[in-house]
């Protein structure tokens, strides 16, 4: 089952047949339940959800595309382990392929303008109890062009209905330089919005891409990906390019020299969060499928989008690149919602090899992780017992626990707002501790292997 797809829908497709979408066909209401029931499914590991009777609504939304192992490595039509899929998610910067554009395309299939306009016709759930509005804009991506260079853009960025026509907004990086370019000229930012797009798409708006990859950067990206030019269409009343395949797309302007108090709204450190500097966007025209298919996702600590696999591939990049002695695995696990954690499986046959990488980390990641966690390369990187019975039986906190001063530190977890935090390391291998371990005691591999295959047998499943 190797394959790239065009569409959302071809994805979701694919999805359905192998067991990871589940319709339902309840009635839900979008206001905080979809949301709650969106949660559960993902810390239960469940299937891509697509709600077909959203209260109100004829039509559907689809959530946690992304949110599994298995759905990610569909996505980027991977077979294996997760070195396999670091080295696929890789691969698109290193072959990008330049975006085509085409005539028209699937998302012109309705076509609304000026007075037509209104953000309230899709089922946008207010995904959090407290949020301050529905979230129309949670897993998409925002298009904009460099004033200068004419370059595109893709982000992704929080939008908040604010009425049916105006969304508000929390934008940072390139998306925001380019805002203020136009700021700058007093002119307000031409920005596209495409929702419902293939999830590589989305993968591309949500990581840092621009660098070395120049015009349309996420799109070559994700072109590389796929080993086929993204097609992408003119919008209708602006000079953007967005992709042709889109479920809907929205067309408008960032207003210059104003500013909105944006929120509340659940972030994806796992708090609620309000941004002062928010934007205003203005919608003039909605373009959309026939009978389109709405998606989002619930911001959490564990969210929908991969980025523990994701971002886990940017480091392991850097990292060989780097030739860095030892290291055989790295994760970013959900629960430092992604970034702010750093687990690094190695084989230690040096002292000082594990400050050596600790260091390297450090270095490549200028933004993060404060936290560090060096284990020994037989270690389960996905399983939190396996990782916590290391620290504590492997470290020595006098010895093993290194802490930094107060650094600057990206992060926005509410703690770090000010941008300063320090950073820890913690030496969790067996390696140069003063003694020589004892076996491990666990069910060795072959004999597992053995009683899992009697399980049903056995009446255990
Ligand atoms: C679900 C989700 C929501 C996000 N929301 C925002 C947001 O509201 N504002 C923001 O600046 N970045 C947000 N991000 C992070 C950006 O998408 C990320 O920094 C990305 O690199 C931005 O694109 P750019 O590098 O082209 O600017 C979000 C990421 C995810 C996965
Ligand atoms: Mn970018």
């Amino acid at each position: 089952m190797l394959m790239s797809f065009d569409s959302l829908r071809e994805f979701l497709s694919s999805l359905d047949g192998i067991g990871d979408l589940k319709r339902i066909k309840a009635s839900v209401d979008p206001v905080h339940e979809l949301g709650a029931i969106a949660y559960h499914s993902l810390l239960r590991k469940g299937p891509a959800l697509l709600f077909e009777n959203i209260k109100g609504y004829a039509t559907p939304l689809v959530t946690n595309v992304l949110s599994t192992d298995r759905k990610v490595a569909v996505a980027l039509g991977v077979e294996g382990d997760m070195r396999a899929m670091f080295e696929k998610f890789l691969s698109g910067f290193r072959n990008p392929i330049d975006p085509v554009e085409v005539n028209g395309g699937p998302c012109k299939e309705e076509i609304y303008r000026g007075e037509e306009v209104d953000l309230y016709q899709f089922p946008t759930p207010v995904w959090h109890e407290k949020d301050a509005a529905p979230y129309l804009g949670t897993f998409h991506g925002c298009i904009t062009r460099d004033r200068k260079t004419g370059d595109q853009n893709m982000g992704m960025y929080r939008l908040m209905i604010k009425d049916k026509k105006t969304l508000w907004m929390s934008i940072h990086r390139d998306g925001l330089a380019h805002y203020r370019q136009y700021e700058a000229a007093d002119e307000p930012m031409p920005m596209a919005v495409a929702i419902g797009m293939e999830p590589l798409l989305c993968v591309a708006a949500m990581s840092p891409i621009s660098s070395g990859l120049a015009r349309h950067a996420e799109f070559a990206y994700v072109g590389g990906l796929r080993g086929k030019p993204v097609p992408l269409t003119k919008c209708e009343t602006l000079d953007l390019l967005v992709p042709a395949q889109s479920e809907i797309i929205l067309e408008g302007q960032v207003l210059p020299r104003v500013r909105v108090d944006e929120g509340p709204h659940g972030e994806s450190h796992g708090f609620y969060g309000n941004e002062k500097d928010g934007l205003v966007y203005e919608v003039h025209c909605i373009t959309h499928r026939r009978k389109p298919i709405h998606q989002g996702l619930i911001c959490n600590f564990m969210e929908d989008g991969g980025k523990r696999i994701t971002r886990s591939a940017v480091l392991w990049g850097k990292l060989k690149s780097l030739g860095t002695p030892g290291v055989v695995d790295v994760r970013f696990p959900d629960p430092g919602c992604g970034r702010e954690i750093c687990v690094v499986a190695a084989d230690i046959k040096e002292p000082g090899q594990v400050m050596q990488i600790v260091e390297t980390v450090w270095g490549v990641n200028a933004m993060g992780p404060n936290w560090i966690i060096v284990v020994d390369a037989d270690a389960d990187l996905d399983d939190w017992n396996d990782i916590w019975w290391r620290i504590y039986s492997r470290s020595e906190p006098h010895r093993d626990v290194w802490i930094t001063p107060p650094r600057q530190h990206g992060g926005h977890q509410p703690l770090v707002k000010q941008g300063f935090t320090s950073r820890i390391a913690i030496d969790a291998t067996s390696k140069f501790k003063g003694i020589e371990f004892p076996e491990v005691n666990a069910v060795s591999r072959e004999l597992s292997q053995k009683v899992l295959s009697r399980w049903a047998e056995l009446g255990l499943e």
